[in-house]
């Protein structure tokens, strides 16, 4: 007997290593964070650009502290400044102040990550309202893939590169066709390890919003092939599909600040703890991938406000997740595959990603019950799926014995990669899981009970 896999897409390696980094930090800092702006329009002069303190070092120290484990630069934005003193514009570093108009951005922040150990990933606007080829598309194009060779080539590994679709029309009057078959042919013979992010995918979508939220219902999947031509529906990214025919995850972008680039007048305006927190369980803890932007200031350094922001952000997230209080229980399921190897119910609590629980083939209702063996009060529960086997669930619940009767208290559709649930305290020493429907029988990794950190503030 094998685990029934016929009906379920899985992740490719790629796609696993980045979902399981759950945390990763976005910058975006250019030219607008001399101008104040979000879009520069191309004609800013290079000069402007001069962060005479700049320490990437400080940003990943900052960036790794909060639990973040990749970084996604942003190389170019719309107004077509360059961080990296590309061979094929003089819109770059090269013709600022910067380190004499010798410094290079993209390098040092590579540098940076790779002394820290997190992982690089860029951000190349495709949009570009400076070079003069914009519009005349195959010379765009051309331009365009030979800025992406040189971020793929001379920095060592990428493992994202992410694919801004905002687009318009060059000083011939004419729009830009994007030869996205052609830029992705690029970054797959030169950095065959990076996902690639765009609306849509081809290997990670976006989640539709720019608050951080994914859905309730979250699936990895989707049926891409629905979304081309045409205009992305912002519901079904949020959600994605359960019968999709392409393993797509949900990144959520969101700013720390109201806006992308950094600007003084909003050092007041950063995401307050309790905001963070909420979107971390609504993005982290609905099976997507938190991509949280933090945009250095004028100065090249991250902002004090931001980095103590971020601290206590870990802090609370470390104090809520420190104990699984179900750890250690006794588990037993009301089905267990008893082919090849070890599929028992312990499995869900031993804290490794890799061992699982799975029902009998073709069983999609089962319980896993969880004896803690004495009274407990717990507030949070995670629940992971081994998504090397895809995404399974489509309904679950948890429940509480209370002495007499099993009480509901907790209940969702989708699980995938990870689902955290916030409940009012409940003190039980039995707890089940049930899985009320699946696409194939369900493969859970790990099972978690906690009492949430004081400080995660009132849960609305
Ligand atoms: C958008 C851009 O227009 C914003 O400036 C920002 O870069 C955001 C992440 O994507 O499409
Ligand atoms: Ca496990």
């Amino acid at each position: 007997m094998r685990i029934e896999q016929s009906r379920v897409l899985i992740p490719a390696p790629r796609q696993l290593a980045w979902q399981e980094m759950e945390f990763h930090a976005f910058v975006h800092f250019g030219i607008n964070t001399f101008t104040d702006r979000e879009w520069g329009d191309g004609t800013e002069n290079p000069e402007l650009f001069n962060p005479a303190q700049l320490d990437a070092r400080q940003w990943i120290r900052i960036f790794k502290h909060a639990g973040m484990k990749q970084v996604v630069l942003g190389a170019k934005h719309h107004d077509g400044f360059c961080l990296w003193p590309s061979k094929y514009t003089e819109h770059s570093v090269k013709n600022s102040p910067w380190r004499d108009g010798k410094g290079d951005l993209v390098r040092e922040v590579a540098e940076a990550c790779r002394e820290a150990g997190l992982k690089l990933g860029i951000y190349l606007s495709p949009w570009d309202r400076h070079e003069p080829a914009y519009g005349d598309s195959p010379r765009y194009n051309e331009f365009y893939k030979h800025q992406l060779t040189e971020l793929l080539t001379n920095y060592g590994p990428i493992y994202e590169v992410w694919f801004d679709g905002a687009c318009a029309e060059g000083p011939n009057g004419k729009k830009q066709v994007y030869d996205w078959d052609g830029y992705i042919e690029v970054i797959r013979k030169l950095q065959p390890d990076a996902v690639i992010f765009s609306d849509a995918g081809p290997d990670v979508r976006w989640v539709g919003n720019e608050h951080g939220f994914a859905g309730e219902t979250n699936w990895s999947t989707l049926r891409r092939a629905e979304f081309y031509p045409g205009t992305p529906d912002y519901k079904q990214l949020t959600e994605g599909h359960e019968d999709g025919t392409h393993w797509v995850p949900a990144e959520c972008d969101v700013s720390i600040r109201p806006g992308w680039f950094y600007h003084r007048d909003q050092n007041d305006k950063v995401k307050s703890l309790e905001n963070l927190v909420d979107i971390y369980y609504k993005s982290v803890g609905r099976n997507a991938v938190l991509l949280l932007n933090v945009p250095p200031d004028r100065r090249g350094l991250i902002h004090e406000n931001d980095a103590a922001r971020l601290a206590e952000f870990r802090a609370v997230i470390d104090d809520t997740f420190k104990a699984n209080l179900a750890a250690g229980a006794a588990a037993s399921a009301s089905s267990v595959c008893e082919a090849g190897q070890d599929y028992a119910a312990a499995n869900v609590l031993d804290g490794d990603r890799r061992t699982y629980w799975t029902a009998d083939n073709g069983v999609v209702q089962a319980s896993l019950t969880v004896d803690l063996g004495r009274s407990r009060t717990f507030d949070r529960a995670l629940i992971q799926e081994e998504i090397r086997l895809g995404q399974r669930v489509k309904t679950f619940a948890i429940e509480a014995w209370d002495g007499r009767d099993w009480r509901g208290i907790a209940a969702g559709t989708t699980i995938g990669y990870k689902r955290l649930l916030r409940f009012p305290a409940v003190t039980a020493s039995r707890v089940r899981l049930l899985i009320r429907d699946a696409r194939a029988s369900p493969a859970i990794s790990e099972f978690g009970l906690f009492q949430a950190s004081l400080k995660e503030g009132k849960l609305e």
